[in-house]
């Protein structure tokens, strides 16, 4: 899975998807289309089944102009593809400063 920050500002998610091939990935498949407003370099990300659904699912942690903010989009197997984008947690940076946070992968 990729995240990529485009040239214009625009956010993709690819995934790759495991197929037939041996010991190969797939062909990738555009997986969350998300907005210009977000910024790469100021935003870490994390996998984890979060609504405890048996899939990955996608979350961030993210620094926006003076707040940070925790975001989560659950993955659809019906379509393969990450839905929502909610807002969670938030603070400002000044109680919070975003450089000294790390975003952890969930392991249990
Ligand atoms: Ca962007
Ligand atoms: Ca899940």
């Amino acid at each position: 899975m990729i995240w990529y920050d485009y040239d214009d500002g625009s956010d993709r998610v690819s995934t790759m998807f495991a197929e037939s091939l041996k010991d190969q990935f797939g062909s990738a498949k555009v997986t969350l289309d998300g907005k210009k407003s977000w910024d790469i370099k100021a935003t870490q990300l994390a996998t984890g089944d979060f609504n405890g659904d048996g899939y990955d699912d996608l979350a961030a942690l993210r620094k926006q102009d003076t707040s940070i903010q925790t975001w989560t989009w659950n993955w659809s197997g019906a379509d393969a593809a990450f839905k929502g984008g909610v807002a969670g947690w938030t603070a400002p940076t000044s109680t919070y400063p975003y450089e000294p946070m790390k975003l952890v992968t969930p392991y249990n």
